[in-house]
């Protein structure tokens, strides 16, 4: 028979987690105002809310956090960094930030003015905050399949091409770049293919823009690439990256994800004019160019988590769990977005509730059930995360309305994805129980959902 996949390491430490009751999670909830953010991590049970600083670190990572060099300038662990960026994605410059979204500010500093447009594939929620933040325009060209969960589509995650010439013929002169997210987090974590990159490539040149990814997936997005794309299946994944990065002037990087490491993000480029532009805000606002936000010791780890992140064998056990978990709740009759994704299972909150107005936030009256159910933290991505237009004010009914179980890298057992099934199949079969939604009674005026306050109705 054909050997089953098994994880390409062992278990070397653990940490206790703890169960607990029913009506001490009902409790808990409501004086969190039904957000799943202001609960303490000792009140989760399985804690699936991200996948972004969570994963597990390899005993090589922890080793590299002692030989990290904390020098202020200069430090080898920068140098070291340095190389594995241009090993891997072949770019000479670059620059270190805290996380992610400071790579965006950073960058975004430079390169977005008030009125601008910036076409995109699903920009995820910091990249649209800072983009409106600065009164510039974020425009989604997502290809339509990625907006119906039940369309199989090998790469939902892809640009309309007809839908981003549009944009770029329209707006031409208030266009400063177009941004690719790989994997597409907002429409599931679903991969773009090389295809669809290299043409995305020819029309940045016709219109003479840049092209910059936002690179948080792009390992799992290689993964795909090799997996579903035939002229990639003898590829490396390291090859695979290389010319994934060939076809962009630039990237923003959170190391959150498959950097496999707990904080850290960074820039990196192919020019030095734009280096140099950047380095004037990396300095003002993260810190000198050789650690920007991040001790020797983080850098060190990085370098090795990008090399770790980058093999066939530690994806194919990462993507295998979370599909593993995905076909669990579709066998139980919950519809989620297919295929699955990369680093999270997402529900399709209108279809599981469908009883329930969109205006009554029904993905997170979702997580909430799920919380209360198992002590299972998901996140909303939904109505919350879309905010509101900054315009009008009314809400933006995004057109998925989804509960993310995004899966820490090397962390949970697929005993815990079977948890994790059991615990939304109950929540399904007393879901005309529950009959209405939420309220909003508090929220910031801009990524509303991380303070959010809400009530039952
Ligand atoms: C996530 C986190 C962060 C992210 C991203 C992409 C494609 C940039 C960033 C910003 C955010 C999050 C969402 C819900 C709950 C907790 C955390 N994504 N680009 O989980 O990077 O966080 O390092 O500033 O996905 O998807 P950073």
């Amino acid at each position: 028979m054909e050997l089953p996949y098994a994880e390409p390491f062992k278990i070397k430490m653990v940490e206790n987690i703890r169960m607990s009751t029913r009506e001490e999670r009902e409790r808990w909830i409501k004086e969190a105002y039904y957000n799943l953010f202001n609960l303490s991590s000792d009140k989760v049970f399985i804690d699936l809310l991200t996948d972004s600083g969570t994963g597990a670190m390899s005993d090589k990572q922890w080793s590299e956090l002692l030989l990290g060099d904390e020098s202020y300038a200069g430090a080898s662990s920068y140098f070291k960094l340095k190389k594995a960026i241009n090993e891997i994605f072949g770019f000479e410059y670059f620059l270190p930030t805290h996380q992610g979204r400071a790579a965006e500010n950073v960058l975004f500093s430079v390169l977005v003015k008030e009125g601008n447009i910036v076409p995109g594939n699903s920009h995820f929620d910091t990249t649209k905050g800072h983009i409106e933040f600065r009164k510039a325009i974020p425009i989604d060209c997502t290809i339509d399949e990625a907006f119906d969960t039940s369309i199989n589509h090998p790469f939902k995650g892809n640009v309309d091409l007809e839908k981003l010439e549009k944009v770029l013929k329209e707006y031409n002169e208030s266009i400063p770049f177009i941004i690719i997210t790989l994997t597409n987090n907002t429409a599931g974590g679903q991969p773009v293919s090389m295809q669809n990159i290299k043409e995305v490539r020819y029309l940045a040149n016709k219109y003479n823009k840049l092209l910059i990814f936002d690179s948080a997936r792009f390992a799992e997005n290689a993964y795909f690439i090799k997996t579903r794309e035939a002229a990639y299946k003898d590829k490396t994944i390291r090859e695979i990256v290389k010319e994934m990065f060939s076809y962009a002037d630039a990237m923003t990087m959170s190391s959150k994800k498959d950097g496999i490491v707990n904080i850290g993000g960074f820039i990196a480029m192919r020019n030095e004019e734009l280096f140099n532009q950047a380095t004037v805000y990396n300095i003002m606002f993260e810190g000198y160019i050789t650690y920007g936000g991040m001790a020797g010791r983080d850098m060190n780890a990085l370098a090795q988590g990008l090399y770790e992140s980058t093999t066939f064998e530690y994806l194919e056990s990462r993507i295998k769990q979370v599909e593993y978990l995905g076909k669990k709740i579709k066998e139980y009759g919950i519809a989620i977005q297919e295929p699955v994704g990369g680093h999270a299972v997402f529900v399709d909150a209108l279809k599981f509730f469908p009883h329930i107005p969109q205006s009554e936030y029904v993905a997170q009256l979702l997580a909430v059930e799920l919380y209360i159910e198992g002590g299972v933290r998901a996140v909303e991505i939904g109505t919350l995360l879309a905010d509101r237009d900054p315009q009008t004010k009314k809400d933006r009914y995004p057109r998925l309305e989804m509960v993310r179980l995004a899966i820490p890298r090397r962390v949970y057992t697929n005993n815990h994805m079977d948890y994790v099934a059991a615990c939304l199949k109950n929540v399904y079969d007393r879901k005309n129980e529950i009959k209405k939604g939420l309220k909003i009674i508090y929220e910031a005026p801009i990524l509303r959902h991380f303070t959010v306050k809400l009530e039952r109705l």
